[in-house]
């Protein structure tokens, strides 16, 4: 219990004031803490016993931003504005002390006070614009005043935190404590009383930047900011820093944070970013759920899959055996690795060391034996049954009791598998999304039989591998390819029916993806699972490998390839899919880009709604957190669910009764989507 409320105090140590912020977790400026600060400052300013305040933080954190939770709900005074109005008012120097993470509001709490000192291994950001937002509270006013338009610009459009080090470097912060952070912020703040230091309010700081620079910047950033209406905020915002007096671009930033925050992209972006951390939550595997260490690590299977999920492993210094049975297939693997690391090291973004550090977790072999003393083994060989359950029957043999034995499998029944062991209790899928070393998806498939502390050592070890981990149930294609195919199914009849290729990939580029189905298509190589010896040209895919268009690998596929593999529209596709639908008999007809995206999307949604139904995915959110991690769907669109709810079941159940009576029974629709449409309900409030 503080002294001014129940999460803010104030204590005079030897004439400085101490306001200490105590709003476990991480210090967010809810109203109590906003009222407390206010309160406190004033009372601080007008005691004639104070010299100095420093704000300080209990816990893990200075306060890491706004109190996201109350976004949306009516606003409580004083607003944040209006209390970092009264910091900078105040007449007595403030100081802020940061330890931990100084986000959003919270840092621009401390570009309001005239100082700042910083803990060593503080960090420092503006990460507004991942909630679809703008810092609504001088940031944008203050910070380019303060380290200048260009450091500005990219820490407020990008989001990405500084730290202790740089921000002193850049003049963000003005010293790095040694010792005891709160001690040296009370001697800062000394200093500046027994020296008479001028009060530095960072509003009176000139700031200057030609137009050309923002223009060079929108340039720069143009595919990176593409759908997204937060980012061009920002950068009017830092304009209007430059080109307006303080009062007014204050002024101007928050007319554009008003307008963001009740729009549907910050409303998509916060949803995000709650789905992320519920994810983690399975209602029967309590927090406390002991899990089983995973010191060391095997891997079946030197493709490209096994050798992406490899990395993985030794990215996080886990020592990793991995498996082939050709000497030159493992070389290829290794090699392959390497490559990727070299390639990383070459670009800056790891050193010589790193990659050394790395190569030397991995022992490659030809023997399965050799994973005898592993505590997990995950098992990424050829995707038939019969293989799996072969891998499975020797595994189960040879790695110690106790392991867990995890199958990459992306469609194959896991119970089966799971079946083919002594030990079910202790096999789990480990679906990792292409290209392993890069997607953060992570779908942990529960079997039946599969042990709590098995699924929750899964979990674990997904965030330890820096993905994020959604448990999903046992079905073909678990919940990610399982929706996939739905789309898939359509982008094929669609291009039957009337459109081209390149008509579907523009309206899924355009809805946010960053490319279209049959792109994709082209990049994966389109003879995934395709064999010559059983190809019966039935589909335009068959066709176009029979012609040995395969894909980008090949210079064709559902587009022409030049030299740079840039894509065309190809008129030999073109005839090949006018020939198949005569072949069909079907005439073929004008398709909107409007029936484009509903005949791809709604199916989806009724698949995700079947999901649920059958319990395979725990929460719509979590199907969300699936499709922006695994598939690329656009974050300002928050997820496949939440963007459900906002065009409504009730409009998507329509349609897709009208697609059923149209073209047949692929749209049946779910009771439960039905049942959602008659309530007027909402995926995001099923229980
Ligand atoms: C802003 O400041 C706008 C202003 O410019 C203008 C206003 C006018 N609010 O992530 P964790 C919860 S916008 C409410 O697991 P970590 C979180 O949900 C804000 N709740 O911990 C979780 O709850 P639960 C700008 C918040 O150690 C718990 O705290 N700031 C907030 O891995 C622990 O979180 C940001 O965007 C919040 N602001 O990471 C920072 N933050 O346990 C957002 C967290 O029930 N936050 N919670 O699931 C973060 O990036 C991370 O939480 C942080 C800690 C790095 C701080």
């Amino acid at each position: 219990m503080g002294s001014i409320n129940a999460v803010v105090d104030l204590a005079i140590e030897d004439g400085i004031a101490v306001l200490t912020v105590d709003n476990p977790p991480v210090n967010a400026l809810s109203a109590d803490v906003r009222a407390g600060l206010d309160d406190g400052i004033r009372r601080a300013g007008q005691d004639p016993k104070v010299e100095a305040v420093v704000i300080w933080c209990a816990g893990r954190t200075f306060i890491a931003g706004a109190d996201i939770t109350e976004f949306g709900k009516p606003p409580r005074d004083p607003s944040l504005p209006a209390l970092l109005d009264t910091i900078e008012a105040c007449p007595k120097p403030v100081v802020a002390a940061i330890h931990g993470t100084a986000l959003g509001g919270g840092l621009e709490t401390a570009l309001a006070s005239n100082w700042r000192i910083a803990a060593p291994t503080a960090k420092m950001g503006l990460p507004e614009v991942k909630l679809g937002l703008l810092p609504g509270a001088g940031g944008t006013q203050r910070l380019p005043r303060l380290v200048g338009v260009q450091p500005a610009l990219e820490m407020i459009t990008s989001g990405t935190p500084v730290g202790a080090k740089q921000a002193l470097a850049m003049g963000l912060v003005d010293e790095i404590a040694e010792g005891d952070l709160k001690e040296a912020a009370l001697a800062f703040a000394r200093r500046a009383v027994s020296e008479g230091r001028p009060l530095r309010k960072i509003r009176d700081l000139k700031v200057d930047a030609t137009p050309e620079v923002f223009a060079e910047f929108r340039k720069a950033n143009a595919r990176k900011f593409r759908g997204f209406e937060a980012p061009e905020a920002c950068i009017q915002a830092v304009e209007a820093a430059v080109s307006l007096p303080v009062d007014e671009g204050l002024k101007r930033e928050r007319e554009l944070f008003m307008k963001l925050v009740s729009g549907d992209q910050s409303r998509a972006q916060r949803h995000v970013f709650f789905a992320e951390r519920e994810v983690a939550r399975i209602p029967d595997i309590a927090a406390d759920t002991p899990t089983l260490p995973v010191a060391k690590a095997g891997v079946v299977g030197a493709g490209t899959m096994g050798g992406g999920i490899a990395m993985n492993f030794l990215n996080a210094g886990i020592p990793t055996t991995i498996v082939e049975t050709q000497q030159a297939a493992l070389d290829r693997g290794v090699a392959t690795i390497r490559k990727n690391y070299e390639s990383t090291a070459k670009k800056g973004r790891m050193t010589q060391e790193d990659v050394e550090k790395r190569m030397a977790l991995l022992t490659p072999s030809l023997a399965l034996e050799d994973l005898a003393d592993c505590d997990l083994v995950i098992e990424a060989v050829f995707e038939l049954m019969e293989v799996k359950k072969e891998v499975f029957g020797k595994l189960d043999r040879i790695v110690k009791p106790g392991a867990i034995l995890a199958t990459n499998t992306s469609y194959l029944d896991v119970n089966e598998i799971a079946a083919s062991t002594s030990r079910p209790e202790l096999v789990v899928g480990l679906h990792f999304f292409s290209p392993a070393n890069v997607m953060k998806l992570l779908e942990v498939v529960r079997g039946k039989e599969t042990s709590k502390p098995v699924v929750a050592t899964a979990m674990k070890l997904g965030k330890t591998l820096g993905k994020v981990a959604v448990q999903v149930g046992v079905c073909h294609g678990f919940v990610g390819n399982r929706m996939l195919a739905a789309r898939q199914r359509e982008a094929q009849k669609l291009l039957v029916e009337g459109a081209m290729p390149w008509d579907v990939d523009r309206v899924l580029l355009d809805f946010g993806f960053p490319m279209g189905p049959f792109a994709m298509g082209d990049l994966a190589g389109l003879d995934l699972g395709w064999k010559k010896e059983t190809s019966t040209s039935s589909t335009i895919r068959e066709i176009l490998n029979e012609m040995d268009r395969r894909g980008q690998k090949t210079g064709a596929g559902f587009y022409d390839y030049d030299e740079n593999r840039k894509a065309s529209p190809s008129p030999v596709v073109e005839k090949v899919i006018l020939d198949f639908a005569a072949k069909q008999g079907v005439e073929r007809r004008q398709i909107s880009d409007q029936e484009i995206l509903e005949r791809c999307l709604y199916p989806m949604v009724n698949e995700g709604a079947k999901i649920l139904e059958e319990g395979v995915a725990l929460r719509s959110s979590d199907i969300d957190i699936v499709w922006i991690y695994g598939y690329g769907w656009p974050v300002y669109r928050g997820g496949l669910m939440f963007w459900a709810d906002l065009v409504g079941p009730a409009v998507i159940a329509e349609r897709m009764h009208d697609f059923q009576a149209r073209f047949g029974d692929d749209f049946k629709v779910s009771p439960l989507l039905d049942r959602l449409a008659k309530d007027g309900g909402k995926f995001a409030d099923l229980k």
